[in-house]
């Protein structure tokens, strides 16, 4: 792993040594307690990095809503849908208990300036595409958020605890649609194995750099921001859906993939990594078209937030001239 500044380095302060102990003894850090300005600045980046996941991962499956092959599978995607930006809202509301409101962290994404997870600028094909995505897309996102449920900022890891249960219901749905195509005509299952093959490497890189080249890792298992390296929970990853993939008779596009007796675990291929960099800085094959309908989206939404601030005002003025009428 990356050393960053301060890992390994006594905490400086009293506060930041009760901070510390607090973390090492599992106890949940709460918004009003002290904290480094570090940890707030890396949860800030993480969650709404995050936040901004769920919502820009809203859009590849969107553009299907009205292609699903049948009214169930319509309205299972509908809700899977509904619920990331669920997911997007109850993580901004995280990260702004540490005093970032929702608008700078939205304006950031926005500016390119902050990132999100490199998948979403991946393009679905076909319908197989939809099935690859909750299989591989939120069973990677859920291996990474059940170990965040141990995360030591309260607000965070509780948010994952709700998500994670929602997010097992959008894998099986995932999964389902697979078993559906693999299973189906000869046709069906040739866009099954497309839909894994494009799908396959960019779900391997949603868990980051290697350790060896994740910049924050050392630190942020420090703090028990993280629990588990990006690497650990990638090879969690594979062993997990390569049975899967088997079960559906579909081959995984690694020649290099196989089953390690003495490390009890798959051994795979090497990631593309340059891809990774390209993707998540801007030159991904959908960047610019996700960005593009994130921006219109927000412009044409702000007659709604215009609208609502200006009824809250008016709750707000009704109040205070009742509480001046009672005295
Ligand atoms: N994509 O030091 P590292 C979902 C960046 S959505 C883009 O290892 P860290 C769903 C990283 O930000 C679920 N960028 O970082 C929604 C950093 O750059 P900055 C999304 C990536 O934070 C709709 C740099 O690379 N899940 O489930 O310690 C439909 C160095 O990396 C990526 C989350 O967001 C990436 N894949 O660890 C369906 C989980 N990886 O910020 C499904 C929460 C790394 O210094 N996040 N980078 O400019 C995390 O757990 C951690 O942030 C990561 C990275 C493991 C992703």
């Amino acid at each position: 792993m990356a050393q960053s500044q301060t890992q390994g380095m006594a905490p400086e302060t009293d506060e930041a040594a009760h901070f510390q102990a607090k973390v090492d003894r599992e106890i949940k850090i709460e918004p009003r307690d002290w904290m480094p300005d570090g940890y707030r600045k890396t949860l800030v980046r993480q969650i709404s990095q995050h936040a901004h996941s769920e919502i820009v991962g809203m859009l590849p499956e969107g553009t299907w809503v009205t292609r699903a092959p049948s009214l169930r599978r319509k309205v299972q995607l509908l809700a899977k849908i509904q619920d990331e930006g669920g997911h997007g809202l109850y993580l901004y509301s995280a990260a702004e208990t540490l005093g970032t409101s929702r608008e700078e962290m939205v304006d950031a994404l926005h500016e390119g300036r902050a990132k999100y997870s490199n998948i979403f600028n991946y393009p679905v094909l076909s319908w197989a595409d939809i099935g690859a995505i909750g299989w591989l897309v939120d069973g990677a996102a859920i291996i990474n958020q059940i170990a965040l449920c141990r995360c030591s900022y309260g607000p965070y890891a509780r948010a994952m605890e709700r998500i994670c249960r929602e997010e097992s219901f959008h894998q099986r749905q995932g999964y389902e649609i697979m078993m559906s195509m693999a299973f189906g005509t000869k046709e069906q299952k040739r866009m099954a194995q497309s839909a894994l093959d494009r799908w396959w490497w960019p779900s391997l890189m949603m868990f980051g750099p290697s350790d060896r080249e994740s910049a924050h890792s050392s630190q942020s298992m420090q703090w028990k921001i993280k629990r588990v390296s990006n690497d650990d929970l990638r090879q969690q990853f594979i062993d997990m859906t390569v049975p899967q993939a088997d079960y559906l008779g579909l081959r995984m596009p690694d020649p290099d993939l196989k089953w390690n007796e003495e490390r009890g675990h798959y051994d795979f291929g090497e990631i593309d990594w340059a891809e990774l960099k390209r993707v998540v800085s801007g030159d991904g094959p959908c960047n610019k078209e996700r960005m593009a309908a994130r921006i219109k989206a927000h412009e044409d939404g702000a007659w709604v937030r215009d609208a609502a601030a200006a009824y809250a005002e008016k709750q707000r003025m009704r109040k205070e001239a009742a509480k001046i009428a009672a005295e």
